[in-house]
């Protein structure tokens, strides 16, 4: 085991067993004229990572660790979207499956549902698309981590109490080490990540643990 120091105290790490979570690194999700920049977001807030998350991705890629990389999107028909899910944001902009200028919004094999390239999975890296915010929900998810033997997780990518948290609180019901790299990780509201880092290491730890890239990469070394 590796100890990475973390909050709410040191999170063991085993190199045999961990991978690396991508949450939805999407140009719908970080670039203008996508999905989150159609809800009224900045999505500057999130470009500010790009280099952490490619620095992180490599530290993984570098050990021959696992790496999942996940992107939210939908069928082309949307038959996997819930109309709750398609018609939530009255007086939003575009919604889900609306053409912007980057194809149709949320939608597999658009342009907008692209990884962006600096986070672009390699062959061979688990690549999942998820209908849900959480990564567990109708995919198959578990099963792949299952199948590779892997019980811990390193959480990163966008945004943080949207996919990430969610994703990370499925993980823990499903008995899954979760830690959560706070530098690389993002919301479009800078209350709401803090938040988030707070919820999920209070009370021992209740969620999981929070760390950051230079304390991972001084303990992995
Ligand atoms: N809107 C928002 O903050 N996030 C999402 O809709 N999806 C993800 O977090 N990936």
């Amino acid at each position: 085991m590796i100890e990475v120091a973390a909050e709410p105290y040191p999170f063991k790490l085993d190199p045999e067993r961990t991978a690396l979570v991508v949450i939805d690194m999407q140009r719908d999700f970080v670039e203008h004229g996508g999905f989150g920049a159609a809800l009224g977001n900045d999505v500057t807030r999130l470009q500010a990572i790009i280099p952490a998350v490619a620095e992180i991705i490599a530290l993984f890629r570098a050990k021959g660790w696992p790496i999942l990389h996940t992107r939210e999107c939908h069928r082309p028909d949307l038959s996997d979207c819930p109309p709750s899910k398609r018609l939530r944001g009255e007086g939003a902009g575009l919604r889900i499956g609306d053409t912007g200028a980057m194809g149709r919004l949320l939608v597999r094999g658009e342009p907008g549902a692209a990884i962006i390239p600096e986070c672009a999975p390699l062959d061979g890296e688990m690549v999942v698309d998820k209908p849900g915010k959480g990564m567990f929900c109708n995919t198959d998810v578990e099963a792949m981590l299952h199948e590779r033997g892997i019980t811990h997780l390193v959480f990163t990518g966008v945004t943080t109490e949207v996919c990430v948290q969610t994703s990370m609180r499925e993980a823990n019901d499903r008995g899954f080490e979760c830690l959560l790299m706070t530098d690389c990780t993002e919301s479009y509201f800078a209350a709401y990540k803090a938040a988030v880092i707070s919820m999920v290491t209070a009370q021992g730890g209740i969620v999981g643990w929070a760390t950051d890239l230079a304390a991972l990469s001084s303990a992995v070394k």
